[in-house]
């Protein structure tokens, strides 16, 4: 009996579950569908470069000789649903039989196990580490390091490895790592690719449909194909992988992705696989055209961090999204989706992720995700704004990012303490605070920068809580030390400032 093979939005690899077990005579269902584009307002450029890439796909696959039931958006019979696309086919091609491969978010797993339909879900096999790893890896263990799990992920692979040493006497490199933005970056930026008539095509829908989600739709330049993708990967490791290590931290306002990748999009959707871009770098590397702490650094974000975070995500179940060990309550501020502020580091974040639909893994953390930690926001709406504005989200690698590592939510499973900072970091390691509206060397008073006033009034709120971690104790000291007077004008100052942003007024 035929079957129906479902291939997701992000599940654009040719080698993915489903198809590698679909036999001639099998039907390929591919749906773009208003549930999925809407169950957080999505940035349109992610939106369309779904869109086009399953678009391309889905005509790829049919080159090579599959039946292929795809659905537009703006087809007149779509139900708008995966579930419902699933029923539909299965009526129209006369089977109940469906495979697919299990999908990146539980909201989507739950849904395909309720459809009445005779479903056969096959593990995603494009990561490292299947959940049963993981699960053999965490047993047992009291804390969950990202860094043992990567040492395992380098033998596993034997990326960097020289026999059954790492290469260099060191797994990690970076403390070689974390030197502040240079003034001259030296570089384009990611490949950008001309909207050809297929993206043409999706632009038009998209901006039809979607043009008042947050972002900017136009310019679009992504690429939308594994050969477009392939291209992007080799120009990031001619031009700018060598300087990766150095600068991975650096913020620079006016140069939105420095000497980082910009590949994340491709990769998660299935247009990269993790092992041919790892390999490309080591071969940079081998060839003496980068150096080893920037290719570590760079494969250890890859094997190490991306398969921890997935690990963490399906280990955790269903609820993770909905942690919150803080306690925190306040309302998502304006100014997360493009409300006037005055914070520059934050005016300049939005700013590039409302146009670009990406900022970098420093944006993401030490600027907005330590904003928002430091104010007090509820994580869950911190959590749905991060699935809805990166061209890259899809829970499984955004949740445990943003409840664990940035937000602190889980209660330290991910992070064995929370990533926060005074202006003081975010000085160091950008331009943005010459220009600003703040004062960053300022502690107290009008002009002191909100985060070096937020930054005490977190600690001191969550004081019992965090005192005990060693690598907090001397911060916990250093206020015990600090004149009375002076805490109480801090704590008061950063009283003042939440009062007005709560208020709405432009902080
Ligand atoms: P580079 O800096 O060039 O790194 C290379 C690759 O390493 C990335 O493409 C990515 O695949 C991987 N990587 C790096 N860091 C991580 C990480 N912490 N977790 C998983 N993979 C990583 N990444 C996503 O792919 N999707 C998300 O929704 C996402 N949300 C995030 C939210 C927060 C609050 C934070 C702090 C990080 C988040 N990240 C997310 C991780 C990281 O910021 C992005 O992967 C990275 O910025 C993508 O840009 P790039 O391709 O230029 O990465
Ligand atoms: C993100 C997304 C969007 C915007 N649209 C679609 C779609 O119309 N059809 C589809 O198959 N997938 C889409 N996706 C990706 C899914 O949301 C993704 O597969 C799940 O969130 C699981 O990772
Ligand atoms: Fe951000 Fe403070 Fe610097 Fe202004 S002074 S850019 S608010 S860190």
């Amino acid at each position: 009996m035929k079957r129906l093979i479902l291939i997701l939005g992000d599940q654009l690899s040719p080698d993915i579950a489903a198809l590698k077990s679909a036999e001639p005579g099998d039907i390929i269902v591919m749906a773009e569908v208003a549930d999925e584009a809407s169950y957080v307002p999505h940035h349109p450029k992610k939106i369309a470069f779904i869109f086009a890439a399953m678009r391309k796909f889905a005509a790829h696959l049919q080159d090579a000789g599959w039946q292929v039931a795809y659905t537009r958006l703006d087809d007149p019979d779509n139900s708008g649903s995966i579930p419902g696309e699933l029923l539909r086919r299965a009526d129209q091609f006369g089977t109940d039989q469906v495979i697919a491969t299990e999908p990146g978010e539980w909201r989507l797993i739950q849904a395909l196990n309720d459809v009445p339909l005779k479903l056969t879900l096959l593990p995603d096999d494009r990561f490292l580490a299947s959940h049963h790893d993981f699960e053999i890896w965490a047993e047992g263990r009291k804390q969950l390091r990202m860094e043992y799990f990567y040492r395992d992920m380098r033998r596993k692979t034997g990326l960097l490895m020289e026999g059954d040493k790492p290469a260099g006497g060191q797994w990690n490199f970076d403390h070689d790592n974390r030197k502040p933005a240079p003034k001259d970056i030296i570089g384009s930026g990611p490949m950008q690719f001309a909207p050809d008539d297929t993206v043409q095509e999706v632009l038009a829908l998209v901006g039809a449909r979607f043009g008042d989600n947050f972002g900017d739709l136009h310019p679009f330049w992504f690429a939308t194909d594994t050969t477009e993708a392939r291209r992007a990967l080799t120009h990031f490791i001619q031009t700018a992988l060598p300087r990766f290590g150095d600068y991975q931290d650096a913020m620079l306002a006016e140069n939105r992705f420095l000497y980082h990748a910009v590949i994340s999009m491709y990769l998660n959707a299935g247009l990269l696989h993790w092992r041919e871009i790892c390999d490309a770098a080591e071969t940079a590397w081998r060839d003496g055209h980068a150096p080893l702490n920037a290719v570590e650094g760079f494969i250890r974000q890859i094997i190490g961090w991306r398969e921890y975070m997935r690990g963490i995500y399906f280990l955790e179940g269903p609820e993770y999204t909905t942690r919150n060990v803080l306690n925190h309550t306040r309302t998502l501020p304006a100014l997360f989706w493009g409300g006037e502020t005055r914070m520059r580091c934050l005016s300049k974040a939005v700013e590039q992720t409302r146009t670009e639909a990406y900022a970098h893994h420093i944006q993401r953390l030490m600027v907005t995700g330590n904003f928002a930690l430091l104010a007090g926001v509820d994580p869950h709406e911190v959590h749905e704004w991060y699935l809805a504005v990166y061209a890259d989200a899809y829970e499984w690698v955004e949740a445990p990012n943003v409840i664990g590592m940035s937000q602190f939510a889980d209660g330290g499973i991910v992070g064995s303490k929370p990533y926060v900072s005074s202006g003081n970091y975010i000085d160091r390691m950008s331009d943005y605070c010459k220009g600003c509206a703040y004062d960053v060397k300022a502690k107290t008073g009008e002009k002191a920068c909100p985060f070096n006033l937020l930054y005490w009034d977190f600690l001191i709120r969550h004081r019992e809580r965090f005192v005990g971690i060693p690598r907090m104790a001397q911060m916990y000291r250093t206020w015990d030390r600090m004149d009375e007077t002076r805490c109480d004008t801090v704590l008061q100052d950063a009283a003042g400032f939440l009062i007005r942003l709560d208020a709405g007024q432009v902080v």
